[in-house]
């Protein structure tokens, strides 16, 4: 039996789309009972993933997982352990914000980076629908986020997928890399995909004019490649925050302008929030820090400690 490399580009459940090495793609499904050692997941490939399979008629067999370089999860919504692997192997995430339609929050954003840094991955906030941003208030509120978020040390671009203006630096970045688009729904990911290259031509809805929300129009997962090359991940909207589960003691790790300081404070184990000569809390204070970035770091902090608790009750 012949073995076979792919890339996984497509996940629907139960059905993989598979890319050959030679560019044909073909339908698989995975060999019998699969499971990965120590990962709760609903779904053990994912879109990235490279894997052996073989040919049984028409199909395709996965029999084989290589080696992942890294993987983006999503927790169950159910607040089980189980996680969603929404992609293995990116170099680059693109966390696509509108801040009014759709409205996209800082505490959603800060939890999304947080959850990112946590596994290492280099994040850039791409602010879309920058054509929208009309009033002199709407504009202040932007420079009031890329504000926070340079203090903060994080890449930002300003695109519009509509009037394809920042797309060239877009691409610029992508180039090479395997680039993820992540966000709300309706922030814009899939008309961002369209506008990378005239011959992509991705389903997209309107977002509903009573709520502001997105429709949820991609399903699913899918990787495209880059005719400049590269790969893009469009990916499905996010809800709310659970990208990771976060431990409070590190979870200063993952904010880089905590990180920067942290060496400074008085104890080792500070957690920035009750100890005296502490360099964090100083930098708050000084102002080199942005206020809503701790604010949101005592609140994940906080939500990490509740529910450590209640799974302690649990367990008795
Ligand atoms: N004005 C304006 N509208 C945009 C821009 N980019 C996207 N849109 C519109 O926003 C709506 C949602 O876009 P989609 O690409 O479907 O959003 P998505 O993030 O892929 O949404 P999901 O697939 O549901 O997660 C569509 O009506 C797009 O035409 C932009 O730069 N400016
Ligand atoms: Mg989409
Ligand atoms: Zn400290």
């Amino acid at each position: 039996m012949e073995e076979i490399r792919g890339l996984v580009v497509k996940s629907t459940g139960s059905w993989y789309d598979i890319e050959k090495e030679d560019g044909q793609r073909i339908s698989a499904r995975l060999k019998g009972k699969f499971r990965l050692k120590g990962l709760k997941s609903t779904n053990p490939v994912a879109v990235g993933d490279f894997i052996r399979f073989h040919m049984e008629g028409e199909e395709g067999v996965i029999h084989t997982i290589e080696d992942r370089k890294n993987y983006i999860v999503r927790r169950s919504i159910n607040l089980s352990k189980q996680i969603q692997i929404i992609a293995a192997n990116v170099d680059l995430l693109f966390l696509v914000i509108t801040i009014d339609s759709p409205p996209t929050t800082l505490g959603f954003v800060d939890r999304f980076l947080a959850g990112a840094e946590a596994y290492r991955i280099p994040t850039v906030l791409v602010y879309n629908k920058i054509d929208l941003y009309q009033t002199a208030e709407q504009k202040e509120e932007l420079e009031r986020w890329k504000a926070i978020y340079s203090s903060a040390g994080y890449e930002q671009l300003e695109v519009s997928a509509e009037e394809k203006t920042g797309i060239e630096e877009l691409k610029a970045m992508m180039k090479g890399k395997t680039s993820i688009f992540s966000g709300h729904s309706g922030v814009g990911k899939s008309t961002l995909v369209n506008a990378l290259d005239e011959n992509f031509k991705l389903k997209t809805s309107e977002i509903s004019d009573f709520h502001k929300t997105g429709k949820h129009t991609t399903t699913f997962a899918e990787l495209f490649e880059l005719p400049f090359g590269g790969k893009i991940i469009d990916t499905p909207g996010i809800k709310g925050f659970g990208t990771v589960e976060l431990e409070s003691e590190v979870l200063s790790h993952y904010f880089p302008e905590m990180r920067s300081r942290m060496g400074g404070c008085k104890f080792n184990n500070c957690v920035h929030i009750n100890e005296p000569k502490c360099a964090v809390k100083e930098a708050v204070e000084a102002g080199e820090i942005a206020i809503e970035r701790y604010e949101n770091y005592l609140s994940i902090y906080h939500d990490d400690e509740r529910e450590h608790h209640r799974e302690k009750g649990v367990r008795g």
